[in-house]
């Protein structure tokens, strides 16, 4: 699993630049500088750690100069890895990197894995997992919430609050296996309702940080949210009212947009694709019917829906299909058309979609936009204010949905009063979801999996 050799790498990405800096790492680093860079003013004496060297490498075979740097040496443990690290900061260009790394391969240094100086770093204990997982987001991250949430996460947010979370799980273990040591005598079953109250506790507060994970994805990916409706009802003009703009073509026609037109706007912080679909109805037209297939899909692939209804008009038949397929998924129902008198059935409204809010508009004018767009960013994110924690990575998801089902299941085992052997199995099996999260990963398939993801030279 952990080789003991000196990994080296260009660290910096391929292509012209100011600087280009080739990464050494391992117990032959600082033989391998010595080898092949030589200081200025002809210095010879060991390299101080952590201060820039200038000077040039040279190919010790012919004496030929490769490149005049900047070189630091990092003794272990205080470097990246954890072990002896060297850094030359060379000229940025291809060729001059790449002969430098040649030069360290040939004193026997191996061309390091991707993500192999942040394995290291792992695996020497200089970072847990889940702040490891947060370099690849922060070096990934398209987004400044995205840059923001890697960097919380990689300053240990996320560990010490799992830190703290097993320390209690070990508290209730800890009583649990006193029930245990005790069952022969006087105390024989588990302290009931104080025990089920704090596996409770500990449970609820998990179900809080995965819903975190929702809030922290929809900031760093943005929400998708589909306008859909029967034709005319007013979802192009709801969307160039939305965005402030005359985007879209509106008209009296009904059947007017044919294809799905995205366009982003931002609720409150919140980055939102906006589509504007092809009205839903039944048509013999091909160009019209290929368009509702297409909103169709739409309408599944949206984070939510904003079902548009013209509210000067009853229900129509195409507004109970329309009903059908939202059913389930989060949306509103948007009354368009307030500035005319309403003759739309609000009780009908209510039995076909009782899950649904309802918010009245006019596209036309203005009037409930931004009621509208307060509902549709309170319907995205569930909780109105950032979370302390957010989860952002799908591996620590599933590690603490693990967790909340093996505290489900303690929790009905107390409540049933089961044998406190059984609890401590589930209660020990919560723990594990908590671990594997900062890295108590003893499979060698998941690191590969999560390291081969990373760039060389990370
Ligand atoms: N009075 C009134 N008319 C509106 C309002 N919103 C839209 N309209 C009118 O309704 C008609 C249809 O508007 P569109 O925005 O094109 O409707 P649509 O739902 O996109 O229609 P399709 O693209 O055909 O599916 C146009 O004549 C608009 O001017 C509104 O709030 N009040
Ligand atoms: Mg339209």
């Amino acid at each position: 699993m952990y080789r003991e050799d000196t990994i080296a790498a260009v660290a910096t990405p391929p292509g012209e630049g100011g600087v280009a800096i080739v990464r050494l790492s391992g117990p032959d680093a600082e033989r391998i500088a010595k080898e092949i860079f030589f200081r200025a003013g002809g210095k010879n004496g060991a390299l101080r750690s952590h201060t820039l060297h200038r000077g040039s490498l040279k190919d010790p075979r012919n004496g030929a100069r490769v490149d005049e740097c900047l070189a630091v040496l990092m003794r272990r443990p205080k470097s990246y890895t954890g072990e002896d690290v060297i850094e030359f900061h060379c000229h940025g260009g291809q060729l001059v990197t790449r002969r430098v790394l040649e030069l360290a391969l040939a004193r026997g240094a191996r061309q390091a894995e991707p993500g192999e100086f942040t394995k290291r770093a792992f695996l020497n204990g200089r970072i847990d997992l889940a702040q490891a997982e947060a370099v690849l987001d922060l070096t990934q991250a398209r987004t400044e919430t995205g840059m923001r949430l890697a960097l919380e996460q990689m300053h240990g947010g996320l560990s010490q609050w799992v830190a703290t979370l097993r320390e209690e799980l070990l508290d209730i273990l800890a009583e649990v296996e006193a029930a245990i040591d005790f069952s022969e005598e006087e105390i024989d079953h588990l302290p009931q309702q104080n025990l089920l109250a704090k596996v409770d506790a500990l449970k609820n507060r998990i179900a809080g940080i995965l819903a975190s994970y929702e809030w922290g994805r929809l900031h760093r990916e943005g929400a998708r949210v589909c306008i859909a409706g029967r034709p005319n009802v007013g979802k192009s003009s709801l969307l160039n009212a939305l965005l402030g703009a005359e985007r879209v073509i509106v008209t009296p026609v009904p059947g007017t947009t044919r294809d799905v037109i995205e366009e982003s706007v931002k609720l409150g912080g919140l980055p939102v694709a906006l589509w504007d679909t092809a009205g839903i109805r039944d048509t013999d037209n091909p160009i019209e019917r290929a368009g509702i297939d297409f909103t169709r899909r739409h309408l599944d692939a949206a984070d939510a829906a904003l079902v548009v209804l013209d509210a000067s008009e009853p229900h129509a038949r195409e507004d109970e299909a329309l009903m059908r397929a939202v059913r389930g998924k989060k949306g509103l129902l948007v009354l368009n058309k307030n500035d005319l008198p309403e003759r739309v059935d609000r009780s009908w409204l209510a039995e076909v979609a009782p899950d649904k809010a309802i918010v009245s508009i006019s596209a036309k004018s203005g009037a409930g936009l931004d009621a509208l767009k307060a509902a549709l960013r309170d319907l995205l994110l569930a909780a109105p204010t950032e979370p302390q924690i957010i989860l952002t990575n799908v591996r620590h998801k599933a590690a603490l949905e693990r967790s909340a089902e093996a505290l489900t299941a303690a929790a009905a085992g107390i409540e049933q009063g089961i044998s406190p052997e059984l609890v401590g199995i589930e209660l020990l099996h919560a723990k594990e979801g908590l671990e594997e999260i900062v890295g108590a990963v003893n499979n060698e398939s998941i690191l590969e999996h999560i390291f081969t993801k990373f760039c060389i030279g990370k």
